[in-house]
């Protein structure tokens, strides 16, 4: 039986439209509170140490926790207001079931837990195991993102779970591992202030990542020259000694042409090279044919940037690379991010003080979120599912035969293109909103109506859960507790604050309790979540993400500890490739040989402009979370569309008025907000906003071949200026006070 489509109109009705602003009991801030509470924000990467007040039970507020290395108090708008989610009227408290026509209603756990057990076991029957998919988040701590892989692998057993991290780490990820053999940034952020070079590609630092901006100011304080390559003037490239405004898609043609100048003029370690690492002789050859003009063509910009970069980078005594999604959220995500790499190999200027590289992690847990088995291709400790040694060591540890465990499955947009063909029949999804953050909106919107069952474990009724047969209500971060591991690979505790709210359960419960309904319930019958990290540091013992050493009460004592951990008495590894010692099994750093090529969708005369999407400082995401709180809306409370005045004054678009960015998949209607920091061929839309304001109307649904990341930096765009939308949503949040 096909899904009844679903009427936006009846959900708006239902739950009100996406712009909430004030939650019905207010927030009493002012209020002495009983306890404070030692914590991290739930929001991004950077994973600050905040405190929060808590009073009845309820989070009132938050204060700064000094103390804690990371952010030592500072945090950005995002952290301070994060507390609002937590008595927000629309959270959810009760499973949800859809009723033919009538939207949704409460139902008991037992009922909502029979019927997703229920449904799981009618499709796997009827389709085959791998007809049942899973889908699971980087925001979802350590012991959540184990326990999801596991549940997949011994109760559902379906080859096909993989998560959210997919649309965020992964190009970056393949590379890193290629190159130097890890996955993971290959230093503590308290090496960015003692170097001498830092080169930012494809990073807005101080909107996405910001407190990684002291780290930076500290470096220019110290005398370091700071490059960055971006299509846009970000407030980080305002102060950059060099800012090099990169065509997007053309960041190869910079990094192989520094690579040339690099060789021309000796500031190779030719050394380091020959001792420590393999395949620098197709480097060589590659690189010979991309002179500085060449490289320049590729990269839209002057020669002479490339040769100043060179300049700074080549003879620099200490460097540090931090690339982010600029650069890896392409159909050549992982060659851009492999071509960045090279650059530091070749220099030798790894595994010491100062000498390092980053990848700028995503979401809060980015980096843990892709060790622990949720993905479609591992198993806990970064282990591979196709390595029968990695398959033995996990079989042992859950206690099954190896044989049991599925093998590789789909990734996250492939997932969606088999429930577009028919292929996979249901889905549970828990924390991610591909109705937002997908590529090509329409696409995933008809893939969700064709489930048989769709659920969703969810602490709001995301854009996503509105297509669900059925809606847990989850927990929030502070409501529950465990671990995450953050941007620099350390992982750290998050404490429970609070209980959840009337009748929403914890996440790992619920995924427990329906393991217990497909029969499983020896196999999760944790009684914390502290129980399942006991399991996760056996399973993770001698992979390369090694957990072994860790113990909640350490990682509590010293604010944090850094994989590699293998032992009880192991300090943990901050840097890793110390020594030169890299993560292949030959020890040596292996060159990637890398060749530019265009985009899977370039300008032409009838689409001629660049579209390329990303976010803003007070929105997280999808938005399903920031979106409702006022505090930040009011900073950013609508998607606009940055053109320069030169594209602008071209089609008579003035700052303020309405445009239609328009691709061969769909528009978006958007406010101009005119501005001279970005390139002229290009335009911007954060993709924060769902419906007739989504950015991934627009994008194109192509992934990287090796990592499976969408192509989300480069499309192509028609805009023109049209007259206001009269939407009903719109007219709803008007009314509401909201902001168009
Ligand atoms: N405020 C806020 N912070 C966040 C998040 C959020 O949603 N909001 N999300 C978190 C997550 S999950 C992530 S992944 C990170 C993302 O953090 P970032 O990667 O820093 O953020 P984006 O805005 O996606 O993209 C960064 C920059 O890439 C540029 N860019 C586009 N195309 C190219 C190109 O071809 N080459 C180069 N060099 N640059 C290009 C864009 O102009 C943009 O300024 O932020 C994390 N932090
Ligand atoms: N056009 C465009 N699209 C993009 C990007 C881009 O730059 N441009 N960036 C991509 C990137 S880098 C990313 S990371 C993705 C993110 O895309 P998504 O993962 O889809 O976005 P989120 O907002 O994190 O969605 C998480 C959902 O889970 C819920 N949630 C959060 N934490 C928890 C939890 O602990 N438990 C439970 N049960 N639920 C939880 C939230 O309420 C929300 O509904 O978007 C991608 N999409
Ligand atoms: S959103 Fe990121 S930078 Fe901002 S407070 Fe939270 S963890 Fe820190
Ligand atoms: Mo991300």
């Amino acid at each position: 039986m096909a899904r009844p489509p679903v009427s936006i109109p009846e959900i708006v009705r239902q739950f009100g439209p996406t712009l909430n602003r004030i939650p019905a009991n207010g927030w009493k801030a002012d209020q002495e509170p009983d306890r404070i509470v030692k914590t991290h924000c739930c929001f991004c990467g950077q994973q600050c140490g905040i405190q929060l007040k808590v009073k009845d039970n309820k989070v009132i507020g938050f204060e700064p926790w000094e103390d804690f290395p990371f952010n030592q108090g500072r945090l950005c708008p995002k952290g301070v207001k994060r507390y609002m989610q937590d008595e927000h009227p629309d959270r959810l408290k009760n499973p949800l079931l859809r009723k033919e026509g009538a939207g949704f209603a409460p139902v008991s756990w037992d009922a909502a837990l029979d019927k997703t057990a229920g449904e799981i076991r009618r499709i796997q029957q009827s389709y085959g195991n791998d007809a049942f998919a899973l889908l699971g988040g980087a925001s979802l701590t350590n012991e959540k993102a184990y326990l999801m892989g596991k549940f997949a692998r011994v109760a559902v057993r379906t080859a096909n779970i993989d998560y959210n991290g997919r649309l965020c780490m992964v190009s970056a990820a393949a590379a890193s591992k290629k190159i130097l053999g890890i996955d993971r940034s290959a230093n503590p952020w308290s090496d960015i202030p003692k170097a001498k070079a830092i080169l930012v590609a494809g990073s807005n630092v101080a909107e996405c990542s910001p407190i990684t901006t002291h780290y930076l100011w500290q470096a220019r304080e110290n005398g370091a020259k700071l490059i960055v390559l971006d299509p846009r003037m970000t407030p980080i490239a305002r102060n950059a000694d060099l800012f090099i405004p990169v065509r997007s898609g053309g960041d190869i043609g910079v990094f192989n042409g520094m690579l040339h100048v690099m060789i021309e003029r000796g500031w190779i370690n030719r050394e380091f090279i020959a001792r420590h690492t393999t395949g620098w002789e197709q480097v060589e050859e590659v690189i010979r044919k991309y002179t500085p003009e060449y490289a320049a063509k590729i990269a839209g910009v002057p020669a002479s940037m490339i040769v100043r970069a060179a300049e700074i980078w080549g003879p620099a005594e200490t460097s540090f690379l931090l690339h982010a999604r600029g650069i890896e959220h392409h159909s050549k995500g992982v060659e851009n991010c492999m071509a960045a790499i090279n650059l530091v190999a070749a220099t030798g200027r790894i595994g010491r003080e100062g000498c390092g590289y980053a990848m700028i992690t995503g979401q809060g847990n980015g980096q843990g979120g892709r060790e622990q088995g949720q993905k479609c291709d591992q198993l806990p400790g970064a282990r591979d599912i196709e390595n029968p040694e990695h398959r033995a060591h996990i079989a042992k540890v859950w206690g099954v035969p190896e044989e049991s465990i599925p093998h590789k499955g789909l990734s996250m947009v492939k997932l969606f293109e088999a429930i577009h063909d028919g292929q996979i029949k249901g889905l549970l999804s828990i924390c991610s909103n591909p109705m937002v953050s997908l590529p090509n909106n329409a696409y995933v919107r008809e893939a969700l109506e064709k489930l048989e069952f769709f659920g969703v474990i969810d602490f709001f009724m995301s854009e996503t859960a509105h297509y669900a047969d059925l809606v847990l209500a989850g927990s929030l971060m502070e409501e529950d507790e465990g671990t995450t591991t953050n941007v620099e690979g350390r992982c750290i505790r998050h404490r429970k604050v609070v209980e959840p709210p009337a009748n929403a359960r914890v996440d790992w419960k619920i995924i427990c309790d329906l393991a217990a309904r497909l029969d499983h319930a020896e196999k999760f019958s944790y009684n914390s979540p502290r129980e399942i990290f006991e399991e996760l540091r056996r399973a993770s013992q001698g992979g390369v993400a090694d957990y072994y050493g860790m113990t909640w009460e350490r990682i509590e004592q010293e604010n944090g500890v850094f994989w590699p951990c293998p032992e009880p008495g192991h300090p943990g590894t901050p840097r890793l490739y110390e020594g030169n010692k890299f993560g292949h099994p030959d020890g040596k750093a292996h060159f990637q040989p890398v060749e530019w090529r265009p985009a899977a969708e370039e300008p032409d005369s009838e689409y001629p402009i660049v579209l390329t999407t990303g976010r803003v400082v007070s929105q997280y995401l999808s938005g399903a979370q920031t979106r409702r709180i006022g505090a930040l809306v009011d900073q950013y409370p609508q998607p606009l569309c940055e053109i320069h005045p030169l594209l602008a004054g071209k089609m008579g678009i003035a700052e303020g008025d309405f445009v239609k960015v328009e691709s061969r998949r769909g528009s978006v209607t958007v406010r101009a907000n005119v501005v001279k920091t970005i390139r002229p061929d290009t335009v911007f839309v954060p993709y924060h906003w769902p419906l007739d304001r989504a950015a991934n109307n627009c994008t194109v649904r192509v992934i990287d071949p090796v990592s499976n990341i969408p192509e989300y930096k480069i499309c192509a765009v028609r805009v023109s200026k049209v007259p206001p939308p009269q939407d009903e949503i719109a007219q709803l949040e008007v009314q509401q006070g909201g902001v168009r």
